[in-house]
């Protein structure tokens, strides 16, 4: 046994690990390469960067879900805007413990609750502001849904993380930044401090306030510390160092995942301008490749987690239905066999229970996954990156690990299955991590083995799997009771904007500079139930509405305001089709969207798709 040396990273304190072979120094956490080093000493040393003992645990639960629950279950919004009665909220049926049974029995080993969302309405009875449980005619103002999730969580014997928005559109001091900033440590202070361990403290980078809106300084690094002083265990993500956010909301780690990553905690002081000067972001796809090693000074050990909802909105809204297993399936695929950990939001519903129908899409997915990862081609058990099947088998996935807790290496490799003696390419990979599962075209073999092409030190990976697995087939979830009015004989002003209602949604369409208006006329008078709006996807989402007013006319000359939110909430992370329904049929010929607000305060707008809803048969 040889002593091998921990660095630890922000602190710079050394501790000592003891390891098998090699006498070599470790970073934990963060490694900042000395000045003028040249690429090979970076990549050597960023081949030494290694996880701390917390984030290490946490990689390894896999499966972690969100409760995305308050205020907006009962409005049937995705943002709320912090003037809601709090005697909205009146669950009849709260149950904290069918959820917690509900997500164990599904395999899920951490459960996040919304505490807090951006409307300020706090799932607590705090003492910082009114706008609680507490003011509420849920158990008489006597309520806690923390508590009741603490000791149902203590009952099935699952970690428990707690979501408080930083972006607060109900707290008055909020954009007063040091009022707001007392306020917050108060409210994370109770939180840390009543409710027994926290494993996994989730702050939000979202704020919607817009150019005009509130600024608030917010103090990271005062709430770092209070979180490192109360619940020393507790891994802090997104505005926080140990977990890093995916870049987006649709379940897709990268297949170029590191988690040795040069990107720069946005809580950390000077981390713009670091970003900037790399040019990197949360949603970059490469945050970690030799060449962003070569212009960096410095690397964090911070891991992705995917956090995406089982239904299209992160809160429950009665129209919406569940994704599809076979989505669920390929998101598995995308987060945990992307060396990542995958945050599934199940939202509990007006009653504050898990609706039957995701708590059933919830076991289809573990039977779906307990179905097709048990017949392990691979019985031996010594760790190994060859080997033989016991018969000639049908195999189309393997599962590869890297031992991270010596570092993530791994750069390129390649998956070879033998026929006949005969080893043929299957497929090949870049990262692994974690976990790395492949899937290739079904062939028949009678061995496998994984030829590393390209790594970044010495490698400790093993083929922990090798298995015919097959996709459940894909269903629709459908919105309910709505259909789409097809669209011929539609005209637009501006007239060229048909790529907007052509229902193909490889086209959009983008307004001229100045013109922020969208006008379908159906040609015939309809009763509308609402409409459906496509944003575009990918680099470019210039032109995305955010704030919008809607308006009906029969003849285009009297309009009249249709009541809405008027507000895609959260459309900048997660663009997908927005679903709208009014609250009462509008009977109308013309529909004019006007937009308030692009999400870059831009002065024109873009759409891949709108239609118009109708509950026609
Ligand atoms: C986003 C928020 O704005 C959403 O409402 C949701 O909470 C999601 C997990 O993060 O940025």
């Amino acid at each position: 046994m040889i002593k091998d040396t921990i660095v630890a990273g922000c602190c710079a304190v050394a501790m000592a690990l003891t390891a098998c072979g090699g006498g070599k120094e470790y970073f934990v956490k963060e490694v900042t390469f000395p000045e003028g080093a040249d690429e090979a000493t970076k990549i050597e040393m960023a081949s030494r960067l290694v996880p701390s003992e917390k984030q290490l645990a946490w990689q390894d639960l896999e499966l972690t879900a969100f409760l995305h629950y308050g205020i907006n279950t009962y409005t049937d919004r995705e943002w709320g805007d912090g003037k809601e009665d709090p005697a909205l909220f009146n669950p009849d049926s709260l149950d904290a413990d069918q959820w917690v049974r509900t997500l164990r029995d599904a395999g899920f080993r951490l459960v996040i609750l919304t505490a807090k969302h951006h409307d300020g309405f706090c799932l607590w009875p705090t003492a910082t502001t009114s706008h609680s449980v507490a003011s509420s005619p849920w158990k008489e103002g006597k309520g806690d849904v923390v508590r009741e999730l603490r000791e149902a969580c203590d009952r099935y014997g699952m970690k428990m993380g707690l979501y408080l928005s930083p972006w607060d559109r109900n707290a008055e001091c909020y954009g007063d930044s040091p009022r707001y900033n007392d306020m917050f440590v108060a409210q994370l202070t109770e939180l840390l401090s009543n409710y027994g361990k926290i494993d996994e403290v989730w702050f939000d980078g979202a704020c919607g306030e817009g150019p005009n809106g509130k600024k608030q300084d917010y103090d990271w690094i005062r709430f770092k510390e209070t979180i490192e002083t109360l619940q020393p265990e507790a891994v802090t993500a997104i505005m926080g160092d140990d977990i890093r956010w995916v870049g987006n909301e649709k379940g897709q780690g990268r297949e170029t995942e590191w988690s040795a990553t040069a990107l720069t905690p946005g809580i950390y002081p000077g981390s713009d301008e670091a970003n900037e000067r790399l040019g990197l972001s949360a949603k970059a796809p490469d945050l970690g490749s030799r060449e962003i090693v070569a212009k960096a000074d410095r690397l964090h050990w911070w891991p992705s987690e995917v956090d995406v909802s089982i239904r299209p909105g992160w809160f429950y809204h009665e129209k919406e239905e569940p994704k599809a297993l076979a989505e669920l399936a390929e998101i598995y695929l995308t987060s945990v066999g992307r060396n990542s950990v995958l945050l599934l939001n199940v939202p509990p519903d007006t009653h504050g229970r898990i609706n039957r129908k995701d708590a059933a899409r919830l076991s289809e997915l573990r039977n779906w996954i307990d179905e097709n990862f048990s017949d392990n081609l691979i019985s031996e058990e010594e760790k190994d990156l060859s080997y033989d099947f016991d018969k000639p088998s049908i195999v189309n996935t393997v599962v590869i690990e890297e031992n991270i807790a010596k570092g993530q290496q791994v750069e390129a490799f390649e998956v070879l299955v033998r026929t006949d003696g005969q080893w043929r390419h299957a497929a090949e990979g870049t990262t692994i991590g974690r976990k790395r599962i492949i899937v290739f075209p079904e062939t028949e073999a009678d061995g496998i083995r994984i030829d590393i092409l390209s790594a970044r030190g010495d490698t400790d990976v093993e083929v922990s799997g090798a298995y015919c697995i097959r996709m459940p087939g894909s269903g629709d979830a459908a919105v309910q009771g709505h259909t789409s009015v097809p669209t011929d004989g539609w005209t637009t002003v501006p007239s060229d904007a048909t790529a907007a209602i052509d229902g193909d949604k490889k086209t959009f369409w983008q307004s001229r500079s100045g013109i922020k208006n969208l006008t379908i006329d159906m040609g015939t008078v309809r009763d509308v139930t609402g409409f459906t709006y496509t944003p575009r996807d990918g680099d470019d989402k210039n032109g995305t509405i955010f704030q919008y007013r809607l308006f009906a006319s029969h003849d285009g000359q009297t309009w009249t305001e249709i009541p809405t939110s008027g507000e895609f909430s959260n459309i900048v992370n997660n663009p997908i089709e927005q679903h709208i329904h009014f609250d009462t049929p509008v009977n109308t010929r013309m529909l004019k969207i006007e937009c308030l607000q692009e999400i870059n305060g831009g002065d024109f707008i873009s759409a891949v798709e709108f239609s118009v809803l109708t509950s026609d048969k």
